[in-house]
């Protein structure tokens, strides 16, 4: 009688596999549900429990989704590619490829031993050739779109990985995985023209059951701006300044202009005399990482340029300087300033004595000519277009701007294009060839994979070139076009290109002619469910929507979004500190399952506290749970083979479990799904001794199956099922049930309670009334006296008022 989870545990792990009962079934006519969880890193740490908590809420929404009749895909796989590996190569000499295959073994133990419902047929690992020689399809096709480019140009660069950077890798300035200040470094860059997808990657958001949040994150990523271009002449150049502004309405109050220091035009613009001064801040500026350049009460830098533009509608000479508040990436990388109504501009210019020239005035007149003022109010100081309001202003400058062909409306993207290019070794070889005869050629489909090859030494050249560069015989091929002599790219992808499109392969993972057929992707996706950390808000989830519009476009998929629905679960804490492995503050989960099962583990993971909050992990609860489990094992044991038959009370506690779970779970309340278990048994025990029927056992045994699935398949099964329980249906409830068929009510004389009564629920207003009379207690209370009101408060209180 007593609950052996590890008995319990192993013999359905082994029938699990035995039967494989996690196979997906394509042919089996049931709705599809698409389970996802983000595949993980598999670094050489483990899992920890803090890990398993979003693959547990997964597995059991997907177990869940399976009992409700859908044919569920949840599969999972390896995103084996990234620096990590690399890194850890460089330190002790042991090939990438050897050390993620070990961590992948480890990683894969750990989660079968959670009991996960994942379909293995379908495992997928980015750094495979089989997987990523469609990675550098995809590559091959963007570059045919033009979505490919090369460029030459600053990138991010981190000096202790030797790498560029995507913007997308800067945090705060330094690099994301090492934490060293990142530089700028001019070098010929594979990008992707994420740029393109700009507006329907923001608009598109729309449409998504996501967090709030993580939307507004995207869209904040993204950044569209709208404003005006404006040209300002160079006195004595040929050459523009184009500016992007969100403000034409101010551009009255322009009374300097700021290039950035990387601005093509300060080489040639710059004067004799300003030259020296100008080159030496150029230099510093350099140094800087955007983000502190940024920074918005920094005190101002600056030098002028010698040169002058001249103002589009006034004529007026106004002079050009550099800053570095000016960043190159943005906008146009030159601004038209304007003091009065720009608090960058306005410290600029206080610290440099240029003129602060009023041109928007707030309605009730408070701000005084000089002082900054950003808020709304009507144009002064400007010409013809005094007395209209910014929003009209805005709209007459441009208006007047175009017609004179030195402006136009615009819109701006903070976003930039993918740097999609690293100087490392463990990456997708970019499948391209160096032709001087054809060019710059695409390795054609029957060519693929480019292997990447074996070398001796993984440590990046520093040149700014990957390890691959000095592998001769990989550097040296022939042309694909005309079969001359040829070079190799030697860069290779970004950690981010595998899983940019990973959740197409798992619907068709051996496919060897392409990358996935149409047929399979359009069959189960979009992803109904994708369960992940918050760390992904932006970056993998922005590549991946990328990704898949752009396979739209080339006509391989139909639809346009990869994730329907979203979930970021929270993390699990230890004495209040994100659970890792560095902090030293991890439990690892092999110890947990030993002392008290997966099982218990799996249901404490959801019983922690809401699944999208952080958790603080407690050995205690643990326990509690684990003898809930024992309690549940005990009393559907005990009962299996002599049921009693079935009564009103258990029948009523059975539809009102059941409608409490159904409840819990549609709302995504895991949590408290568990707690409905707890008051259910709780409520049954009171039952026990006059019999449990055969219904309540097996709602239990069904019910559980999700979140203790071990336990439900051996309980099922004790119950005389031959077949899995995950092929049982989930239990429906009756409404009839939910209804409180008797209420005690309240009944008072004049306001003040007399006596109480059982009435039913549902009794109308005259039974009610008739009772209330009729209760020995209140007719006393009313002998004699002339009764004027009746009121009834429906499962509340009958007030009789009398007079008298
Ligand atoms: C004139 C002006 C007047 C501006 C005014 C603002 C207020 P968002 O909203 O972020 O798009 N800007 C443009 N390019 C820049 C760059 N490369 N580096 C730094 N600042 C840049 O901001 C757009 C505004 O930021 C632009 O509008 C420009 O300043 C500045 F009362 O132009 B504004
Ligand atoms: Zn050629």
């Amino acid at each position: 009688m007593n609950y052996n989870h590890r008995e319990i545990e192993q013999k359905w792990r082994k029938r699990w596999q035995q039967t494989g009962a996690h196979h997906v079934n394509e042919n089996s006519g049931k709705p599809k549900y698409y389970c996802l969880d983000m595949f993980p890193y598999p670094s050489g740490n483990g899992l920890h429990v803090g890990h398993w908590r979003g693959y547990t809420i997964s597995d059991v929404w997907s177990r869940y989704k399976t009992i409700q009749g859908y044919e569920v895909l949840h599969p999972m796989g390896w995103d084996a590619f990234g620096l990590p590996a690399e890194n850890a190569a460089i330190k002790l000499g042991i090939h990438p490829a050897v050390s993620t295959a070990k961590n992948i073994a480890n990683f894969k133990k750990q989660l079968q031993e959670i009991g996960a419902m994942y379909d293995w047929d379908r495992e997928i690992n980015t750094s495979h050739p089989d997987y990523y020689k469609w990675t550098q399809f995809l590559f091959v096709k963007m570059f045919e779109r033009g979505l490919a480019y090369r460029k030459k140009m600053p990138i991010n660069w981190c000096p202790s990985c030797k790498t560029g950077l995507a913007n997308e890798e800067v945090v705060d300035g330094c690099c994301e995985r090492c934490g060293t200040e990142v530089t700028k470094r001019e070098m010929d860059q594979w990008m992707l023209k994420i740029t393109a997808y700009a507006d329907r990657l923001l608009n598109d958001l729309e449409s998504l059951d996501w967090p709030d949040k993580v939307k507004r994150m995207q869209a904040a990523w993204i950044g569209r701006s709208e404003g005006a271009r404006i040209f300002f002449e160079v006195k004595g150049f040929e050459d523009k300044v184009e500016v992007f502004t969100t403000r034409p309405d101010t551009l009255y109050g322009a009374t300097y202009m700021v290039l950035a220091p990387e601005h093509p035009l300060v080489e040639k613009i710059t004067t004799q005399e300003q030259r020296e001064q100008v080159d030496q801040y150029v230099t510093e500026a350099l140094k800087k990482s955007a983000v502190a350049r940024q920074i918005i009460d920094k005190t101002k830098t600056g030098v002028f340029t010698g040169a002058y533009a001249i103002h589009p509608l006034t004529g007026q000479k106004i002079p050009i300087w550099i800053a570095d508040y000016v960043l190159m990436e943005y906008g146009t990388g030159a601004i038209m300033a304007v003091p009065a109504h720009d608090e960058r501009d306005f410290e600029f210019a206080k610290a440099f004595g240029l003129p602060i020239v009023t041109v928007v005035a707030p309605e009730d007149g408070s701000v005084a000519e000089g002082e900054l003022y950003v808020g709304p109010g009507r144009l002064v100081n400007s010409g013809p277009f005094n007395g209209l309001s910014v929003e009209e202003g805005k709209e007459a400058v441009v208006k007047l701007l175009a017609e004179r062909g030195v402006g136009e409306q615009t819109v701006t993207y903070r976003m930039r294009d993918w740097v999609f290019a690293r100087q490392r070794y463990w990456g997708e070889p970019i499948p391209i060839v160096y032709c001087d005869q054809c060019g710059t050629v695409p390795v054609p489909v029957e060519q693929l994979p480019v292997r990447l090859p074996d070398v001796e030494r993984y440590e990046p050249t520093g040149t700014g070139e990957s390890p691959l560069a000095a592998i001769e015989s990989f550097v040296h091929t022939t042309c694909p076009k005309c079969g001359g002599p040829a070079r190799r790219e030697t860069d290779t992808m970004p950690q981010w290109a595998g899983s940019s499109w990973y959740f197409l392969r798992y619907p068709d993972p051996k496919n060897d002619k392409e990358p996935f057929s149409k047929e399979a992707v359009n069959k189960w996706l979009p992803v109904d469910m994708y369960i992940g950390g918050v760390e992904h808000a932006v970056l993998h989830l922005l590549y991946a929507r990328f990704f898949t519009k752009v396979m739209y476009d080339l006509g391989l998929i139909d639809f346009q979004e990869p994730f329907q629905h979203l979930f970021n679960q929270g993390m699990v804490t230890l004495n209040g500190a994100k659970m890792s492995k560095s902090k030293g503050n991890v439990v690892n989960p092999e110890d947990i399952v030993e002392q008290f099962g997966t099982d218990a583990l799996r249901m404490y993971e959801l019983f922690m506290g809401p699944p999208e909050e952080d958790a603080e992990w407690n050995t205690n609860g643990l326990e509690g749970v684990a003898r809930f489990l024992g309690r549940v094992y005990r009393l559907v044991v005990s009962h299996a083979d002599a049921p009693s038959p079935s009564r009103p009370s258990l029948e009523k506690l059975r539809h009102r479990f059941l409608a409490s779970l159904h409840e819990r779970m549609e709302s995504f309340r895991l949590n408290t799904a568990v707690s409905a278990f707890m008051e259910y048994l709780n409520a049954l025990q009171a039952e026990a001794a006059s019999g449990i029927d055969r219904a309540t056992l097996e709602t239990i045994a069904v019910t559980i199956a999700p979140f203790a699935p071990h336990l439900g398949e051996e309980l099922w099964e004790r119950l005389g099922h031959r077949e899995s329980v995950f092929q049982a249906t989930w239990p429906t409830y009756d409404e009839k049930w939910l209804k409180d068929d008797e209420v005690e009510i309240a009944v008072q004389v004049n306001g003040r309670v007399r006596a109480k009564l059982v009435i039913a629920a549902d009794a109308d207003a005259p039974t009610a009334v008739q009772a209330a009379k009729a209760h020995p207690e209140v007719a006393e209370w009313l002998d004699g006296k002339e009764i004027v009101k009746e009121i009834y408060v429906p499962g509340r209180l009958v007030n009789l008022v009398v007079k008298g």
